[in-house]
């Protein structure tokens, strides 16, 4: 980790950038791997995500008037916005989309007139599928509020910012924030939704998790955000079209293999893959949360695998680069292994053997990526030590 992306790395940008006086109060959120539950999150279906050891950090102070300048170290540039006013979102990708998004977020719920100055510092990769999005939308998020005298709670800003991404255009659900809010150290994190509620569960001792990337750069502000959005669509169609209001009931009346069964004799298409992949997703979910608190390391591996091939096979989210680096995943010797967020590039999650993973790693580094072009094993090789969130931070 470079010095820069740390928290006094944060702290000195804003030194340069907007002088001494006060010292800034300094935020830090974490990105996220998702370990199982794949595009059911916005179906109101848990999820089981962690965060990761990589961070946004934003070093910000509260100003007495409405402006909010904000200084990245990671190229991006400056920006100058007003935090009451209109706002419209710029091209697609550009960050001050976040910050609007943040500032609109806030503003939803709360009276929000002092502007900040703020410094950014990052090193968790962009559009690798580890919601360097979202952190940077609940970081702002958080800084604004804070420098305006309100220290909102979980909950509170549960209801703001799944809505607030949707200003970036992604109509996602609210995994993310979730776990970039309140995962604790040494945990996962199970994400309930409609009403949110999460709870840690300890990750087993010896469990070892990694976190790869596929090299193809899952931008999803951009081309990505149609066939994202589509998804959702078509299983939300698929469900209507067999008579539920939504998947908790579909999945509360009927099991499984009910529910397959009638979805393969009366939807088709698009509608019958997501909806067959929903539902089968939901239940690995489940069935993982209990192989963590066995500690059933063989069983989580299995139902990663599973999930890996019905995203590939069923929603159609995977790319012929993921496959390879989740095959050579397994074929280095981990016990399972999955594409993870939403897909069409971005990282795969595996998990090692207690003791194992710096020789997957290694394998990996000297197999799969040998060949592959921009490989850089600080940024494309991470180990997923379960952190903590920006609220237990
Ligand atoms: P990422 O991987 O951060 O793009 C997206 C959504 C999640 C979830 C996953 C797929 C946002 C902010 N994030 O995550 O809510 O739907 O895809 O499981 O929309």
């Amino acid at each position: 980790m470079g010095e820069m992306t740390t928290k006094a790395g944060a702290s000195e940008l804003f030194a340069r950038r907007f002088g001494g006086g006060r010292a800034p109060e300094v935020i830090s959120v974490p990105g996220r791997v998702n370990l199982i539950g794949e595009h059911i999150d916005y179906h109101d279906l848990a999820v089981l995500p962690m965060a990761v050891p990589r961070a946004i950090r934003i070093a910000y102070r509260a100003r007495t008037d409405g402006l909010l300048r904000a200084a990245s170290g990671d190229g991006y540039g400056e920006l100058e916005l007003r935090v009451e006013g209109e706002h419209v979102a710029g091209a697609p990708g550009d960050w001050g989309n976040y910050v609007k998004a943040a500032i609109l977020a806030a503003r939803s719920r709360w009276r929000v007139s002092r502007g900040i100055e703020a410094a950014v510092v990052s090193d968790l990769p962009p559009a690798a599928g580890l919601s360097s999005s979202s952190a940077l939308l609940t970081g702002f998020t958080l800084a604004l509020l804070r420098a305006n005298g309100i220290e909102p709670g979980f909950e509170e800003l549960m209801a703001v910012l799944p809505e607030g991404e949707h200003f970036v255009g992604t109509r996602g659900g609210g995994m993310d924030h979730a776990a970039v809010l309140a995962c604790r150290a040494g945990a996962a994190l199970l994400v309930e939704f409609a009403p949110v509620a999460v709870t840690p569960i300890a990750i087993p001792a010896g469990w070892e998790f990694l976190v790869a990337h596929s090299l193809v750069t899952a931008e999803k502000s951009g081309a990505v955000r149609e066939k994202y959005n589509s998804r959702r669509v078509a299983g939300t169609a698929g469900l209507k079209r067999l008579g539920y209001e939504s998947f908790r009931e579909a999945l509360a009346s009927a099991s499984i293999e009910e529910l397959t069964t009638r979805a393969r004799s009366e939807l088709a298409g698009e509608e019958l893959l997501c909806f067959l992949h929903v539902a089968a997703e939901a239940a690995r979910v489940r069935a993982a949360a209990a192989a963590l608190r066995a500690a059933d390391l063989e069983e989580f591996g299995g139902l990663l695998d599973a999930s890996h091939t019905s995203l590939r096979d069923q929603l159609l989210i995977s790319c012929p680069e993921l496959d390879a680096l989740v095959e050579a995943a397994r074929a280095a010797g981990a016990v399972g292994a999955r594409l993870t967020g939403a897909g069409f590039g971005g990282c795969a999650v595996i998990l090692c053997r207690q003791g194992e993973r710096s020789a997957v790693r290694e394998r990996l580094a000297r197999g799969h990526y040998a060949s592959r072009r921009g490989f850089d094993a600080a940024n494309h090789l991470i180990d997923a030590e379960p952190s903590a969130g920006a609220l237990f931070a």
